[in-house]
């Protein structure tokens, strides 16, 4: 494999970065998860759009520009032959002191990784997943905004452990006023009736990019989409539910916190969904 780092490619073994970069030290620096399908990298423009906002908001200066960051990711898939994987970007602080101060790191660095993506097991996408609520809340926006895709995964993780803790894949974190947030590394919508619900940004959800296409997917159907405050209450009461993310892609939730939702089964809505998510990744994107 070779790996991007700042303008220059590396053999896998050769591609490193300082003990003394502050993204290490600090966790300061921000990423995206982009998947590619069938040759095309998939809501590229969106990924890099969404990377320089969380980079804005850090006050960090992403060394490089939309278009050169663009056209880094998709000659990162071509060295490494990927047509169909998963691309990590990673913008660091850089090297620095050994210090809190970000500005005494004189240039942050750029990394692009190009493989595979170990998916949720297949046989969840067909029967549907369990999931469970966590005791751990999701970050406060006026602490750490969960809409910036930042280095800083430890809230997510945490609640990650709790989940894998109680046999689940997946977490629901609630935010510090008990409404739903999101899970660890996916969105949260639910169905009922003809309306798609899901939480906004400001109950602490990231804007993900799939969550923007299960909207778009959900309206050319007829759903009134409304992002909302949501209680466990409204999952469990729901017609439907389904999990979004680059990774997890669109994947049904049939059990919440031990209560069945719907029939138990996959619903037909969610169902039509994800048909038509794969039908747009296999055949839209940035050509490789
Ligand atoms: N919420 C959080 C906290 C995330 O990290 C999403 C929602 C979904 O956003 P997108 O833009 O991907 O639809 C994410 C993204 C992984 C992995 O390796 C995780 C994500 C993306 C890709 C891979 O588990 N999370």
């Amino acid at each position: 494999m070779k790996v991007f780092i700042d303008g220059k490619f590396y053999d896998e073994a050769k591609a490193k970065i300082s003990v003394f970069d502050h993204g290490l030290l600090y966790g300061d620096g921000v990423f995206e998860g982009i998947r590619a399908y069938n040759g095309r990298v998939f809501r590229l423009k969106e990924h890099i759009d969404r990377l320089f906002c969380s980079a804005k908001a850090l006050l960090l200066d992403i060394p490089m520009s939309h278009e050169a960051l663009m056209k880094a990711t998709v000659e990162t898939c071509r060295r490494n032959k990927v047509t169909e994987g998963y691309i990590r970007l990673v913008v660091t602080r850089g090297v620095g002191t050994l210090g809190l101060n970000p500005f005494r790191c004189p240039k942050g660095s750029v990394i692009i990784i190009a493989g595979k993506i170990q998916l949720y097991p297949p046989a969840l996408y067909k029967k549907g997943m369990e999931i469970v609520t966590v005791a751990t809340t999701r970050n406060l926006h006026n602490a750490l905004n969960p809409a910036i895709k930042s280095l800083n995964y430890l809230n997510n993780i945490l609640a990650k452990i709790e989940a894998l803790n109680a046999g689940m894949e997946e977490a629901i974190m609630l935010n510090a006023d008990g409404y739903v947030a999101e899970c660890t590394g996916d969105n949260i919508f639910i169905i009922k009736g003809d309306r798609l619900f899901t939480p906004p940004l400001y109950a602490g959800a990231l804007y993900g990019i799939t969550r923007g296409v299960a909207i778009d997917l959900a309206r050319e159907k007829g759903f009134t989409v409304e992002e909302t405050n949501l209680t466990r209450y409204d999952l469990y009461n729901a017609d439907e539910c389904f999990l979004t993310g680059t990774g997890a892609e669109v994947i049904p939730v049939v059990k919440i916190d031990g209560r069945t939702i719907g029939s138990g089964k996959p619903g037909a809505s969610t169902k039509d969904l994800i048909k038509r998510y794969h039908a747009l990744t296999n055949s839209t994107g940035e050509p490789i």
